[in-house]
C-alpha cells in the first residue's frame, strides 16, 4: 500500500504540468502610494494558438493604462485595459507594460485577472492560488515608506 502510494508519487511529479509557464508579473511587488510599471509576461498561447489579445481588470488599489507597443493597439475600457494585435506565436513570449499607481489604501495583495484571447479561444488566468490551474498574476503590496 505503503509503495504504491510512493510510487504514484513519483509518477505525478514526472508528469508535465499542463500548463508551466501563465502569467507572470514584474516586477512581483510594489510600495503603496508610489507609481509602477508592471510587465505581463506571456510565456505561451492558448492551447496552441497564438495570442491576439491580452485583457487585464483593473482591481482595487491599482490605476493603470497599457503602454503601447509595436504591433498591438493598446485597449482602455470598462474597469478593463489591455492589447490586441500579434498575434504573438504560442511558444513565444512577450511582456505588455502597464504603469501606474499603487493606492495609499491598497491591500496587502492584489491579484490582476488576466483574460488571454487567441482567436476564437481563451485561457482566463482568474484563479486565486498559486498552484489553481489558471492564477491570476498577483503584485504583493509594500507599506508606503
Ligand atoms: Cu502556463
Amino acid at each position: 500500500m505503503k509503495t504504491t502510494r510512493l510510487t504514484a508519487a513519483i509518477l505525478a511529479s514526472l508528469l508535465p504540468l499542463p500548463a508551466l509557464a501563465h502569467i507572470h508579473i514584474a516586477p512581483e511587488q510594489a510600495r503603496r502610494g508610489e507609481p509602477v510599471e508592471l510587465a505581463l509576461i506571456v510565456g505561451h498561447g492558448c492551447a496552441g494558438a497564438a495570442t491576439t489579445a491580452l485583457r487585464v481588470a483593473i482591481p482595487a488599489g491599482l490605476s493603470a493604462e497599457p503602454l503601447a507597443q509595436p504591433g498591438w493597439q493598446p485597449v482602455i475600457g470598462n474597469g478593463e485595459v489591455g492589447w490586441q494585435g500579434g498575434p504573438l506565436p504560442d511558444h513565444d513570449k512577450a511582456q505588455f507594460i502597464l504603469r501606474g499607481t499603487i493606492a495609499a489604501d491598497a491591500p496587502e495583495s492584489i491579484a490582476l485577472p488576466v483574460v488571454q484571447v487567441c482567436g476564437d479561444k481563451q485561457v482566463r488566468w482568474i484563479e486565486p492560488g498559486a498552484q489553481s490551474e489558471s492564477p491570476a498574476p498577483v503584485l504583493q503590496v509594500l507599506p508606503a515608506q
